[in-house]
């Protein structure tokens, strides 16, 4: 069955649970707020839905119920290749189905006529300053394209209905998320590679495509499918899956949607990370004279840091206390394939002694390694080295999952989000200070 029927079966049987929960348990409690969770960024406050990854503090991730490994091993994966089809993985996000090969060659169908850009989002590209951070770029060539929403129009013609918005949306969503590969590819090589951009070749799967558009040989395709199905979702409180979310909330299309959640990916708390932990990792490479790093002048390194009163870069998370799966995904491969590439060294030696070091100073709450300590040496090692690119690398990925979270809320009839504020006399009042 095609992707669109299937995921409409699974909506027309899934929306009775969701209206049972809200008519029969609507008032039931889940959960209280405290103060320091409301100037802590909302941490922890049980207050969103997702359906589509849960994350687990001690397993990490979780795709539709599947941890990263059972992931990588049950997805179909281009002949001769390593990782999975990304067509593969969103079908999963989707549905809640591990697709079969013939599944994945119809959402690989559907996104090779898609991969096109028109030519006026290559000429908003190219009429930028050259020196617009891609992260801007990326976000200003996904707005652009809101003249060719499916969803808007939908609406703007009186059509638009509870029970069918999720089609027109699911329309803008397999337009897009091709397209995400081709703007990635294309702010690259304008921006870093002398402006030769490559044409899509829509033969190709999509982690192949985009290699194939980076103009990187084999196996960065793999590297490609990995690295966007290890980022595809992280449940939906984190910030570009929450912007995404909050601003299709107020029915706002997927191209405004997935261009709000690249803004949210832009900060350094959250998708900018893997550039500063890499920037980190050399910038030490460089103090130590590029030696073969030992266990003593890492430990030494990292215990000055924190004498320095400054984190450790890509250890710790917010909800996870464990090592991120995400980040052993990548281990995995670098162990296979680049074992001696220097800065593999020094992420690996960095994994074997930093988690004791955070651990003895005992503040992190987390000393194990998240997903950005690992993922841009590989980008490095394959010749991605521009810190800058990273970050869009993560939302091409990223929109995998937010796409399929935004699908699901029109199908489901998620409500425009809408929290309630209170001011500071307010808490004080309500702690009992006044
Ligand atoms: N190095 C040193 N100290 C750390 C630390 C680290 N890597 N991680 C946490 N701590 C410290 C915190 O700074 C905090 O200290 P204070 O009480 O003095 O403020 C204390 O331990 C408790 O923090 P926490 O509750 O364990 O961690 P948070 O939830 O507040 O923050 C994170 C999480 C990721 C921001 C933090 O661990 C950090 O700054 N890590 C380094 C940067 C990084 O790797 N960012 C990528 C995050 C990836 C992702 O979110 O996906």
């Amino acid at each position: 069955m095609a992707l669109k029927d299937v995921l409409a079966k699974k909506i027309d049987e899934f929306r009775p649970r969701v209206v049972k929960l809200l008519k029969e348990y609507g008032d039931t409690k889940v959960d209280e707020v405290t103060i320091k969770q409301m100037y802590g960024g909302m941490r922890g406050i049980k207050c969103l839905v997702t359906d589509i990854s849960y994350l687990d503090p001690q397993e990490g991730i979780r795709f539709r119920g599947y941890t990263i490994p059972e992931v990588l091993e049950k997805l179909p994966k281009p002949a001769g290749k390593e990782e999975p089809y990304d067509e593969g993985q969103f079908y999963l996000l989707l549905t809640g189905d591990i697709p079969t090969e013939e599944d994945v060659a119809d959402v690989q169908a559907e996104f090779s006529k898609r991969y096109e850009l028109p030519q006026y989002v290559i000429d908003i590209l190219r009429s930028l300053p050259r020196d617009t951070h891609p992260m801007s770029m990326f976000s200003a060539a996904v707005v652009a394209m809101q003249r060719e929403s499916k969803f808007f129009k939908t609406y703007d013609e009186g059509k638009l209905d509870k029970m069918t918005a999720w089609e027109p949306m699911y329309e803008d969503v397999l337009d897009l998320l091709p397209k995400m590969a081709t703007i990635g590819a294309y702010i690259y090589r304008m921006k870093y590679k002398n402006d030769t951009p490559i044409a899509p070749d829509p033969k190709l799967d999509y982690g192949s495509n985009f290699a194939h558009m980076m103009g990187i040989d084999e196996p960065y395709d793999d590297v490609a499918r990995l690295y966007f199905l290890l980022h595809s979702d992280h449940e939906s409180g984190n910030v570009s899956a929450h912007t995404g979310h909050l601003v299709a909330s107020g029915l706002a299309d997927i191209y405004y949607a997935v261009s709000a959640m690249i803004d949210g990916l832009a900060g350094p708390l959250h998708g900018l990370a893997n550039q500063e932990t890499l920037k980190w990792i050399q910038g030490m490479m460089k103090d130590l004279n590029y030696q073969e790093p030992t266990r003593e002048v890492l430990a030494k390194y990292a215990k000055d840091l924190l004498a320095r009163g400054q984190v450790i870069p890509g250890y710790g998370h917010a909800v996870l206390r464990q090592t991120d799966p995400r980040y052993m995904a990548q281990r995995e491969f670098a162990l296979k394939h680049m074992p001696d590439d220097l800065t593999f060294k020094y992420v690996s030696g960095l994994f074997e002694v930093v988690p004791d070091i955070l651990k003895a100073a005992g503040k992190a709450k987390n000393p194990w390694p998240n997903v950005d300590a690992h993922s841009g040496c590989i980008q490095w090692h394959y010749g991605v080295q521009e810190y800058d690119f990273y970050t869009c690398l993560f939302s091409i990925g990223r929109a995998f999952g937010v796409t399929s979270n935004i699908i699901w809320d029109r199908a489901v009839g998620q409500a425009i989000e809408r929290p309630k504020s209170l001011t500071t006399d307010m808490l004080e009042e309500i702690a009992g200070i006044k």
